[in-house]
């Protein structure tokens, strides 16, 4: 179908919160995503569909216009760049922080500092904008490891409740930025589809504005 309508997600926790906000918009998957081992899903609407990727795939699929629309954590878009996206609305969901961490009280460095992190760029981009000259080391997972086994003095990750660093015997230290999902659309998709765009903004923004709502009121009980 060319005038197919198509939506990027990413497995985990983002796709399991983004998935009720769809189907408030009235878009729900035909068969049980978690279940099956496919990328491409059909949808309780026939011009829609779903692809399921990598998180950090979706600034690409939707750069490139391959998906029209795609839910990422804003981590991921600023690692990225996603140039020729629109970040058009937080979803306010997968919310966490990116920040600094290091051993337990370990001792200011002197000199350069070693940062080992997957988020490179962003991480380039924070420690110049302090005036620390740092050297950034690619990992591609359990960043915490880095700094036990001497390959880092500094981390830059996620984090929500702090079990992992504490885990690890690491603290955090500098807040980069507040982190949650963002919806995201490719920028000639906006034209080109927008009579049937927008309507899908409209109910997930009510959407997640109902999910505020709910948050709120069971913080005040
Ligand atoms: O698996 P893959 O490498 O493709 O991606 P991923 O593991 O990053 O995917 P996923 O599904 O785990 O996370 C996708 C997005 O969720 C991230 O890009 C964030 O925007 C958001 N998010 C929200 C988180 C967390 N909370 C989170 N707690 N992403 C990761 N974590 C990890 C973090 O990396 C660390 O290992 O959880 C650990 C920290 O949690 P605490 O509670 O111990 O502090
Ligand atoms: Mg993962």
């Amino acid at each position: 179908m060319p005038d197919m309508l198509t939506i990027a997600l990413s497995k985990g926790r983002i796709l399991e919160e983004t998935l009720p906000l769809l189907a408030q918009a009235g878009i729900e998957p035909a068969e049980d995503i978690s279940r099956s081992r496919k990328l491409i899903f059909e949808t309780t609407r026939p011009d829609v569909q779903l692809v399921v990727i990598r998180a950090t795939d979706v600034p690409t699929y939707v750069q490139y216009g391959a998906a029209d629309m795609g839910v990422a954590g804003k981590d991921v878009l600023m690692e990225h760049g996603a140039e020729g996206v629109y970040e058009l609305m937080d979803l306010k969901i997968s919310r966490c922080r990116l920040m600094t961490a290091a051993p337990v009280q370990a001792k200011p460095v002197q000199g350069r500092i070693k940062v080992a992190t997957k988020f490179v760029n962003l991480a380039k981009r924070y420690y110049a904008s302090q005036g620390i000259q740092a050297d950034i080391i690619k990992l591609y997972g359990a960043m915490e490891l880095a700094p036990l086994m001497g390959l880092a003095d500094e981390i830059v990750d996620i984090v929500d409740t702090g079990n992992t660093l504490r885990a690890n015997g690491l603290e955090p230290r500098a807040l980069i930025a507040q982190i949650s999902s963002r919806l995201v659309v490719n920028r000639a998709s906006l034209k080109m589809k927008h009579t049937r765009i927008q309507p899908i903004l409209d109910k997930l923004q009510l959407a997640v504005n109902e999910l505020e709502a709910q948050r709120a009121a069971s913080q005040k009980v």
